[in-house]
């Protein structure tokens, strides 16, 4: 048997926009999902959109009740900023109520609430001026922050400014998954660097605010990069994935400071983005209290050839290879590699001070998950309960090596919806039935992880 340490954050993760629902009730201004969803509704798998996640406005008793049942100690999601300030500057009063009654009722059920500020979610009256790419977003967003820490400071004690920030720059301005969904490496830099200063700034307010005495942290996904062959162009073609998707981020939030090799990188291709006299500084000074990590599966790349400066993206200085030996989901197509969480572990541990830190995402998502529904209406998911089992081992051998990992939660309580993806890939511990008034069903996963809860242990 496999001991985990004592009052380790057993949970699950999900964010406000993939679960609520009520999109635009009670006093809710639009986000850009909302926005997007009435324009071009084709865009989402079965045109689900954001009034249809899975109603936890409505049902978030029933579900901190199943939580408990489960023996989940600790949960995390986020607020809607939209919801809490629809015109981004006058406090939404059934917000303050709702987050107050459900921030409470975690409580008083026992489990931690761990409360994110922004996952993917912005608004869409600051996204017609530019959102990110606009400085104006950096102190709209610590206003945003500080007001939350002064409303629900006195429940939550441990907070994240941002979910996987590279998520939003790469999907909205390298690619398009998000809004707007424009390719433009320039862009992209400077929504990076304003993300950044606007945790930062949020940090800074933390600092200050005298209404809550508790602990701040950033979720990134940290997917460890690897490389096809140990040739020296492969290994180059890592070290700069690892620079622009992990470090670019990682270094400012916990050392305080950007590589100094991306800084030359960004001179010489002419895309250093502009910052204001201090901000270095502001950044230097902010540093989170601990570290949330999504883990799904790694990166892997090799050598690019003909690097085009001009269109310059990521791609053009490395490309991912399929790698024969890969374990793959055959219900999602992602690659399942638990060996990466002890190693994402081993580089916290190594690099970045040991600073104390979770597993705040890691799941499988399955395709079509109803085909394993039995007679009691039970889905019988085996395949992740290994998936859970397989990254815990992995996980219980780092902390052994003395990692600071100090809980794991699964991506996610009940199934949710999925941005474009709307509800094709389904991850929770519990079914959501959509043609019936989102009636929840526990998966067999469910079973076993309360198992492993009350014994804090794996075998
Ligand atoms: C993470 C996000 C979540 C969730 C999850 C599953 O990157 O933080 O919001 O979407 O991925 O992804 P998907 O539903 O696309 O399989």
């Amino acid at each position: 048997m496999r001991k985990f340490p004592e009052n380790f954050f057993w949970g699950a993760a999900a964010s406000a926009p993939q679960t609520e629902g009520a999109a635009l009730i009670d006093g809710k201004s639009p986000s850009t999902w909302d926005y997007w969803f009435e324009k071009e509704p084709e865009r989402f798998f079965n045109q689900v959109g954001p009034k249809d996640t899975s109603n936890v406005y409505y049902q978030y008793k029933e579900d901190v009740q199943l939580m408990q049942d489960m023996s989940l100690n600790s949960y995390r999601t986020s607020i809607s900023w939209t919801r809490l300030l629809p015109d981004g500057k006058t406090v939404n009063q059934s917000a303050v109520d709702y987050y107050r009654a459900y921030f409470t009722e975690l409580k008083a059920k026992g489990v931690e609430p761990i409360m994110n500020l922004f996952h993917f979610d912005m608004p869409m009256w600051l996204m017609e001026k530019g959102g990110w790419e606009n400085r104006e977003s950096v102190d709209a967003f610590a206003f945003y922050a500080d007001t939350a820490f002064t409303l629900f400071g006195d429940i939550v004690k441990k907070w994240a400014t941002f979910n996987e920030p590279m998520v939003h720059i790469e999907c909205g301005y390298l690619g398009d998954a998000h809004y707007p969904g424009v390719h433009d490496y320039k862009r992209a830099i400077q929504v990076g660097f304003h993300t950044v200063m606007a945790h930062a700034k949020a940090v800074a307010a933390f600092r200050q605010n005298k209404h809550n005495d508790g602990e701040i942290s950033c979720i990134l996904n940290l997917s460890p990069v690897y490389a096809k062959s140990q040739d020296e162009k492969d290994q180059e073609a890592r070290r700069l994935a690892d620079l622009l998707l992990i470090r670019s981020l990682l270094d400012p939030i916990v050392l305080g400071s950007f590589p100094e090799e991306l800084i030359a990188l960004y001179k010489e291709t002419d895309l250093l983005p502009e910052m204001v006299e201090g901000d270095l500084e502001i950044i230097a000074n902010n540093k989170i209290d601990f570290l949330g990590v999504n883990y799904y599966q790694p990166l892997r790349v090799q050598h690019q050839d003909n690097p085009n400066l001009e269109t310059i993206t990521p791609g053009t200085y490395f490309k991912g290879y399929d790698w024969p030996e890969k374990r793959i989901n055959p219900h999602r197509g992602w690659e399942i590699y638990p060996e990466g969480i002890y190693d994402i572990s081993m580089r916290i541990k190594n690099d970045y001070g040991n600073l104390p830190w979770f597993i705040s995402e890691n799941g499988m998502g399955v395709e079509g998950e109803e085909k394993f529904i039995d007679e009691q209406g039970i889905v019988q998911d085996d395949y992740r309960i290994e998936f859970i089992e397989d990254h815990l081992q992995f996980l219980h051998q780092s902390i052994e090596e003395g990692s600071n990992c100090f809980g794991y939660h699964l991506w996610t309580f009940v199934d949710c919806w999925s941005w474009l993806n709307a509800y094709k890939n389904r991850y929770g511990f519990y079914r959501i039935d959509l043609d019936d008034n989102f009636k929840r069903y526990p998966k067999q996963s469910s079973f076993w992880m309360k198992d492993v809860i009350e014994r804090n242990a794996i075998n």
